[in-house]
């Protein structure tokens, strides 16, 4: 490809709307242009980036025994009433209607469909495991696009579905996937770490999170340097610290006057807040429940989601909170609750010994209060957020923490979407059975904005050479010199011939413009035709991630090349 042919048009300036180092990288590189919020077009570079990680991504699936099938992006919203879904994304959910005033969606996701499709031609447990994948656009509307493609309102997505038998075989299809998606971040070039995390409310049990290790990510994640545990920090175990012994005194009701804060109780009583407890009440659905973690710690909801499941969850209004404890927020504890509030309290909480906490009246603290003697109604459950410094909960060596782009996830769901849509099979002995099923997830326009995220400089992206969208960029320093330009052109067409991506930048411009284009688009590549090719007949190359610069004869270039492809 000709530079001065190809549809890639840099921009000097990074655009202003652009937070993230993809989004500006991306921009001003030429490969993508938005469209309107959320919404991007990509060039010939980007598709080209896209193409090279969707056949990684096809192959990978293939090999695990996937089959590609296209699934409709429009989708009824029938099925979506059926698994119950569609009142429960509000306005994330793309909804339009057909000309007979029906109502429909744009596929978010295709749970829905392809479990309507799978009972509707699979009977016999002789047809499972079935593994049907497919990569299309994906819409959600979400409330703030941003970050160019890491979370626009449509983006491609390569989504897997396995039905098997039974939770065995769902075992061994999820652990097919959690390989394939090994190879595949592997074979991009990524670092990346597989977490395990939460399911949210799709449901289901295990699931993983592959994440790309960068800087910007939204997500955060442990991971252990002895063992191989890794977590995103949502759902993180916390393993209980030692609150120490010392022998229990009565408890004693004392005045806090103007005392709301665990800082002020703590100020004003001189104990440290790890002895403070602290009470938090939720309304989850139409019950308000109390939770209790130790006065230094910090509560976790997707922790306490799990142990006490309810649509939603939201921390009381002050004026429930006063409702169910006659008190103001401030001096509100776990003591004299009516029987019908729950308590949940962390781990940590139950072998505080002479802990504070709240009297349920204005003004006033309990002191020398022992959990388990105080409050033995309660519910103790890992319930915390893990903190920096904190020990795996393997091993015990201390844990790393590292900010990720999740890539990929991969989900146990069981049968949730089986029965909800009544998807069957026959099994050995006659009888009907539900099928038992896995969802796999790759987001395929995110792991090419994260691939920028992880792999740039001031200069513009490195791309690593499985995905770059051309190898190498050749430059001819002058193309007004008959010489440079006939060995810029030889050494294009024998690359080409070589089977190499190259694009050669023929542009009548000062070497240094084109340096900066080939720097700011990331060819892993670049071969220089300058001086020392008139007078020696070398090239000069080099590569995006290193600084060096060597020269190669020009009659063992090509092999030279192919080399450093393989070797990359
Ligand atoms: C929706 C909307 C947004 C959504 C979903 C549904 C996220 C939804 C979770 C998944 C899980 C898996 C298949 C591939 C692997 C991941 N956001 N999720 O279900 F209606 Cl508006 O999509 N899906």
């Amino acid at each position: 490809m000709y530079f001065s042919k190809l549809y890639a048009p840099t921009l000097r300036e990074t655009p202003a709307e652009a937070e993230v180092v993809s989004h500006k990288l991306l921009l001003r590189g030429g490969f993508i242009r938005k469209s309107s919020s959320g919404v991007y077009t990509y060039l010939t570079l980007a598709q080209r980036v896209l193409q090279k990680i969707s056949a990684i991504v096809r192959e990978e699936m293939n090999k695990a025994g996937g089959q590609e099938i296209m699934l409709p992006v429009i989708q009824p919203a029938e099925l979506w009433l059926e698994s119950g879904r569609w009142h429960v994304y509000g306005k994330e959910l793309f909804r339009l209607k057909d000309r007979h005033d029906r109502d429909f969606c744009l596929g978010p996701t295709h749970e829905e469909i392809i479990t309507d499709l799978v009972r509707g031609d699979v009977y016999s447990y002789r047809q499972l495991p079935l593994l049907l994948y497919q990569m299309q656009n994906k819409y959600r509307d979400e409330r703030r696009p941003r970050f160019g493609l890491m979370r626009g309102r449509e983006f491609i997505m390569k989504d897997l579905y396995s039905f098997d038998k039974d939770e065995a075989g769902l075992d061994v299809s999820y652990q097919k996937m959690y390989d394939a998606y090994t190879a595949i971040f592997t074979r991009c070039g990524l670092k990346f770490r597989p977490v395990e995390a939460d399911s949210g409310a799709i449901g289901g049990s295990d699931t993983h999170e592959f994440m790309v290790i960068a800087d910007s990510g939204e997500a955060e994640i442990v991971y252990c340097p002895e063992c191989d545990y890794a977590a995103n920090v949502e759902i993180a175990l916390c393993v209980p610290s030692d609150n120490g012994e010392e022998p229990a005194k009565n408890m004693e009701k004392i005045s806090t006057p103007g005392q709301t804060t665990i800082e002020q109780v703590s100020q004003f009583l001189q104990v440290p807040a790890q002895k403070l407890i602290k009470t938090l009440f939720y309304q989850a659905d139409d019950e308000i429940i109390a939770v209790l973690v130790r006065g230094d710690r910090t509560i976790n909801e997707i922790k306490l989601q799990r142990v006490h499941p309810s649509l939603t969850l939201e921390m009381a209004s002050a004026q429930q909170i006063k409702e169910v404890t006659g008190c103001e927020p401030g001096y509100v504890g776990p003591l004299k609750l009516g029987k019908q509030i729950k308590i949940y309290a962390d781990n940590e909480v139950k072998t505080m010994v002479n802990g504070v906490c709240g009297a349920n009246e204005e003004n006033y603290h309990y002191i020398n209060v022992q959990p388990e003697r105080d409050f033995p109604r309660t519910t103790y459950a890992d319930l915390r957020l893990i903190e920096k410094g904190e020990t795996c909960p393997k091993c015990q060596a201390v844990l790393n923490w590292a900010r990720g782009i999740e890539v990929g996830q991969v989900f146990k769901l069981g049968t949730k979407y089986s029965e909800a849509l009544n998807a069957k099979y026959v099994d050995e002995n006659g009888k009907d059975n539900l099928m038992v099923m896995g969802c796999y997830g790759i987001g395929v326009s995110r792991t090419l904005a994260a691939t920028v995220e992880q792999n740039y400089d001031e200069h513009g992206i490195i791309w690593p050479m499985s995905i770059a969208p051309y190898q190498v960029v050749v430059v001819p320093v002058k193309v007004q010199d008959p010489e440079i330009w006939q060995g810029a052109q030889t050494l294009y067409e024998e690359l080409q011939k070589a089977g190499v991506e190259v694009v050669l930048d023929d542009r009548d411009e000062r070497a240094g413009v084109k340096f900066k284009d080939a720097d700011l688009i990331g060819y892993p590549i670049r071969l220089t035709i300058g001086k020392k090719y008139a007078s020696e007949e070398l090239v000069e190359v080099k590569l995006r991630k290193d600084s060096e610069i060597s020269y190669i004869n020009k009659n063992e270039i090509i092999e030279h090349v192919k080399g450093i492809i393989e070797k990359y």
